[in-house]
């Protein structure tokens, strides 16, 4: 029998496990150029470390450049993002200030390591803002975390440790400059980021970042002035709140020269806010963004403002409409240095829902898109869903507001996710997720890179060019989000998840509860109307998007319960009833996720045993929640309404 040729994988370096390669060109042997900042010397480490991990001996010369081939490293003064790798000689040349020669580096390892031709590239991000939100406490618990504890808290105090170089590295090497370490929720400790105590570790913290030109944001409590400086207010036009800001931000960015600026969650599920004090949201941010403003500081405030003590008997109000309401009649009252920060959909992170009408509205406003790579709905980093494909959509959206420049990704400034990572040695807890994390940072440096060229490149990186592997697992990340939507909450309703942890399947769970997030399904019909008839939440996108949405012809059938409210006896367009499509859906749903599962395990032999079985269990539990999922929403489904899945397969009257 021939021995099995497996490649062992350090996974705790991700993508950044440079693979030894044979056939590396010439040039790789030398490097000439000695750059001098910071970021441009870790350039230099990263370049001689990957280099060597492929097995080339490289020697660097610092001495005048003479013409033997090459790598040439050209750094230039500022902080300019712009990289450009060309043929020089028989060589090659990577320029850019210190920042651009950490993303051209890292891009030239990538195509050395993928084997592409000759690397030619002159690229600027698409955003200069491309960050990761933490949802991390100051205990080291994460909220909706599902990789182990923080990497940034410990014990009720911040922390570096020598993985906080290794994430900086991560970051910068898929295109990430931003990093905000703490939840938006700010509790405890956390509070007194602000306040020098943890000057530090915070200092610490923020150098590790800024080697790779990443900055450090904080997340902030609208209320800190009582909370921390014994006002007894926290209203924005009070002399005495704006004049505690301006100290605290004198201090803060004296202290911390790698900060940018603070996230703020306010208004939003009991977090204090401008409201309390009869101010509009632009008044309070714009407080804030004055007390930043010497120091070049930005805002990035949170537009999930919505009422979260709804009545459940009410059904006028509806929580889709909310972010709307609230921000469009302010556009244009903003200031220059706040981005307003907005879930990619108009309700919170579900695995189908239109893309947020807020973004049509910001004509003289920065916005800045949210989504989430943490699986809080998604399965938690225990199911495989691979959410780029979603986030290109969503980026490629056609607002219909203006005849150019109209997309989602054209119309904004800024982009974020929440982050998906903690102290799991694999950092993702699924080593699959981990697609997720290099996918959106690609994704936040070109929105339109392709999300399938992106899972073969990040499938190859990790585990190595095997093309059986490469095919294999991009195409198991490539279904994955189908497969996830189809057995769990049907056609954009959302929802039926458990309430608080939201992990496996509780449809009526959030039913009669005050998160404004209803199906109000009954013997006969389900879902929310949404068109002018409705809660008119419809009448919020542009004319074209309104009458597509309204109308349950032309509304995309994967929308039609975000949408409309139906019988169960609906025709969809292929003939099928409403009520059999989503018993279709769950049946297949899960065949096809055992069919990834079986994929995964045809590749034993071609993998790294580590990485092979701690997949293989994370699809064991997919499989269990998935057929839970299918037959709870199912039975669910036939005693309410007591008409039979056509094709006779199992439900439980
Ligand atoms: C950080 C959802 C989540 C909360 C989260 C909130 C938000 O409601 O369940 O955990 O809080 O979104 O985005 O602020």
């Amino acid at each position: 029998m021939q021995p099995k040729e497996v490649i062992f994988v350090d996974y705790s370096l991700l993508w950044l496990d440079w693979k030894p390669k044979d056939g590396l060109p010439e040039y790789v042997k030398r490097i000439v150029g000695t750059p001098a900042t910071r970021q441009g010397k870790a350039a230099l480490r990263e370049l001689m470390a990957g280099l060597s991990a492929m097995g080339a001996e490289t020697e660097q010369c610092s001495g005048k450049p003479d013409d033997l081939p090459a790598i040439r490293l050209k750094e230039y003064p500022g902080q300019d993002e712009k990289v450009t790798l060309r043929r020089s000689g028989d060589g090659m040349e990577i320029s850019g200030s210190g920042q651009g020669l950490i993303y051209g580096v890292f891009r030239f390892l990538r195509h050395l390591a993928l084997g592409e031709a000759f690397p030619e590239w002159e690229s600027s991000p698409a955003y200069p803002i491309r960050m990761l939100d933490h949802w991390d406490n100051d205990d080291g618990s994460i909220e909706r975390g599902y990789s182990g504890p923080s990497l940034f808290f410990r014990d009720g105090r911040p922390i570096c440790t020598e993985r906080t170089r290794d994430y900086a590295r991560l970051l910068a090497s898929c295109g990430l400059n931003g990093c905000c370490i703490n939840n938006v929720n700010v509790h405890g400790n956390a509070l007194k980021l602000l306040t020098g105590s943890y000057k530090r570790e915070l200092r610490r913290i923020a150098a590790c970042l800024a080697e790779y030109g990443v900055s450090l944001w904080l997340s902030v409590s609208f209320s800190a002035p009582i909370e921390l400086g014994r006002l007894e207010t926290a209203d924005p036009l009070d002399p005495s709140v704006r004049q505690w800001w301006r100290e605290t931000c004198g201090r803060l960015f004296a202290e911390l020269p790698n900060l940018v600026g603070f996230l703020v969650k306010a208004d939003s599920e009991g977090r204090p806010g401008p409201h309390s004090y009869g101010r509009s949201q632009a008044e309070g941010a714009n407080m804030l963004a004055e007390a930043v403003s010497p120091f070049g500081g930005k805002i990035l405030w949170r537009c999930f403002v919505y009422n979260c003590t709804q009545d459940w008997r009410d059904a006028r109000t509806d929580r889709a409409r909310a972010q709307c309401d609230h921000f469009a009649p302010l556009d244009g009252q903003f200031r220059e240095n706040v981005y307003l920060q907005i879930k990619n959909g108009p309700v919170d992170f579900q695995i189908r829902e239109p893309v947020s009408p807020l973004f049509g509205h910001l004509e003289h406003t920065n916005s800045m898109a949210e989504f989430q790579i943490a699986q809080e709905y998604t399965g938690q980093q225990r199911h495989v869903c691979y959410l780029i494909p979603m986030f290109r959509e969503v980026l490629d959206f056609h607002l219909e507001h203006r005849a150019e420049r109209d997309t989602v990704a054209e119309n904004i400034s800024a982009i974020c996710a929440v982050s998906n990572t903690g102290s799991d040695f694999n950092w993702t807890g699924h080593d699959l997720a981990a697609a997720n994390l290099f996918g959106f940072g690609l994704l936040s440096w070109d929105p339109s890179a392709d999300p399938e060229l992106i899972a073969r490149e990040w499938t190859i990186l990790s585990f190595g060019a095997d093309p059986e592997v490469t095919d294999t697992v991009s195409g198991i990340l490539m279904r994955s989000r189908d497969v996830y939507e189809k057995y769990t909450a049907p056609l954009g309703i959302g929802w039926m998840c458990a309430p608080n942890n939201h992990y496996g399947p509780s449809p009526e769970g959030y039913e009669y509860d005050r998160w404004g997030t209803y199906h109000r399904a009954n013997h006969l019909e389900i879902g929310v109307e949404r068109g002018p008839e409705g809660t008119g939440y419809t009448q919020q996108y542009s004319p074209g998007l309104a009458a597509m949405y309204a109308s349950t012809e032309d509304c995309p059938e994967e929308l039609l319960l975000f949408f409309h409210r139906l019988p169960y006896a609906y025709r969809m367009k292929d003939g099928r009833t409403l009520l059999q499509r989503i018993y279709d859906d769950h049946f297949e749903g899960y065949e096809e996720a055992k069919a990834m599962a079986e994929a995964w395990e045809n590749l034993e032999d071609k993998l790294d045993p580590g990485i092979y079985a701690r997949v293989r269990e994370r699809f064991r539990e997919q499989l269990r929640c998935a057929a839970e999922w299918r037959d709870v929403i199912n039975t669910w489904l036939y005693r309410l309404t007591l008409i039979p899945d056509e094709k006779c397969r199992t439900i439980y009257p």
